[in-house]
């Protein structure tokens, strides 16, 4: 049968219709979408997301998100850092450092990648030497800073602090060592008499102009919290975390501290007595004071810090006596300290990234008889 003619250009009419209608409704849904709040930013991380699974994730990780470099929370220590290049000047040419660093780029992201290894930081810090040293390739430093870090049975937290300490030294131009000052034994732990082996074996090596007493668990967060030495005995780690990123108490010294040679030997540097968690710290800052020195501090916009989330180790328990042995710190400190410290180096290890300084601090007894 004929169709009659109104048929097919009505058909036709209503299925363009349609189309119009569909186009018109996607193009809805797209601008809705567009005009979503945060909209950029899911499929920017969806993208990363789908990229993770080609690269391995340590490197993923430690990227700079390059979009996104002006918010702190995205800045990557590590980014420009390869852009230091080495002087064609013979090294006893080179020009003194500037005042201030132009590395120096402030507030920088600390996260903690499961896949992270210790081969990762060295490949990231090729400008490293032997031991964990290194000078501005282009500058004469005018600052020679060595960190000093107690330790025992926290190799997971090492590999972190050396991924981020090596480039913010770098970033401050400083010349530095790094030195791990390892508990040999089981026996209870004392991290202020490892401080004080840290010091005296530090000093042999190099004429450091700067002390860093430093935690093995606590991270920088941001790169203007210049490791150098002040007037006074300088508490660095003042605004952490776990404590709201604000000063616990008054006089506390824990965590991350600097001195200069002069001022260490002047308050007869840490006491040996102190063996368990707890009370070395104020006993320090009880000998700033009664030495004569004042504590000086850096802001809180800069002094900011991590501490890697962890439990009371075994062989380091609350020490009961703590509170007996700061009561008597007045008489006792220039008894015990720098003068009086007894040790046995087991071993001294120039790792890649830092110099490995094993220990026998004994007990309170003293040192073991030797077999
Ligand atoms: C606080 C202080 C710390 C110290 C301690 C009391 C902060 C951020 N830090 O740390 O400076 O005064 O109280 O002694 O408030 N360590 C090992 N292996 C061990 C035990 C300790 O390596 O088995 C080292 C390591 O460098 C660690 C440091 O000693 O960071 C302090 O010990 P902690 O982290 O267990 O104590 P914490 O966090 O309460
Ligand atoms: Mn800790």
């Amino acid at each position: 049968p004929k169709r009659s003619p109104s048929r097919p250009t009505r058909t036709m009419m209503s299925s363009k219709l349609r189309y119009l209608v569909m186009f018109l409704g996607v193009q809805l849904v797209v601008m809705a979408l567009l005009y979503r709040e945060g909209y950029q930013k899911r499929v920017a991380y969806f993208f990363r997301i789908l990229r993770k699974g080609e690269v391995s994730q340590a490197t993923t990780v430690m990227q700079p998100a390059t979009h996104n470099v002006t918010d702190p929370r995205f800045r990557d220590i590590y980014a420009n850092l390869s852009l230091q290049a080495k002087s064609t000047v013979k090294e006893e040419l080179l020009p003194y450092c500037p005042t201030e660093s132009p590395l120096i780029s402030g507030p920088f992201r600390v996260t903690f990648p499961s896949k992270l290894t210790l081969e990762d930081v060295k490949r990231k810090n090729p400008l490293v030497v032997r031991g964990g040293r290194y000078r501005p390739p282009d500058c004469e430093s005018k600052h020679r800073t060595a960190v000093i870090i107690p330790h025992r049975n926290r190799e997971h937290h090492l590999k972190y602090l050396l991924y981020y300490l090596h480039p913010f030294l770098q970033r401050q131009q400083l010349n530095y060592g790094i030195y791990v000052i390892h508990q040999a034994g089981n026996y209870t732990f004392n991290r202020a008499k490892l401080l004080n082996v840290g010091f005296k074996e530090a000093m042999k090596e190099e004429e450091w102009t700067c002390m860093f007493y430093h935690d093995v668990d606590l991270i920088p967060e941001d790169d203007r919290n210049l490791y150098t030495c002040d007037r006074h005995p300088k508490h660095v780690s003042i605004a952490m975390d776990k404590f709201g990123y604000k000063l616990p108490y008054n006089t506390y010294f824990g965590g991350v501290s600097a001195l200069t040679p002069e001022q260490y030997l002047k308050m007869n540097g840490f006491p040996n007595n102190y063996w368990g968690w707890g009370g070395e710290d104020d006993d320090i800052a009880v000998r700033v004071a009664l030495s004569g020195m004042l504590i000086s501090r850096p802001s809180v916009q800069v002094g900011r810090y991590k501490m890697i989330k962890h439990e009371h180790d075994k062989g380091n328990e609350e020490n009961p006596k703590r509170f007996n042995l700061l009561a008597k710190t007045r008489r006792t400190w220039k008894q015990d300290g720098m003068n009086t410290m007894e040790y046995r180096v087991l071993s001294k290890e120039y790792m890649p990234l830092y110099t490995n300084i094993t220990v026998d601090i004994g007990s309170e007894k003293g040192l073991h008889p030797r077999t």
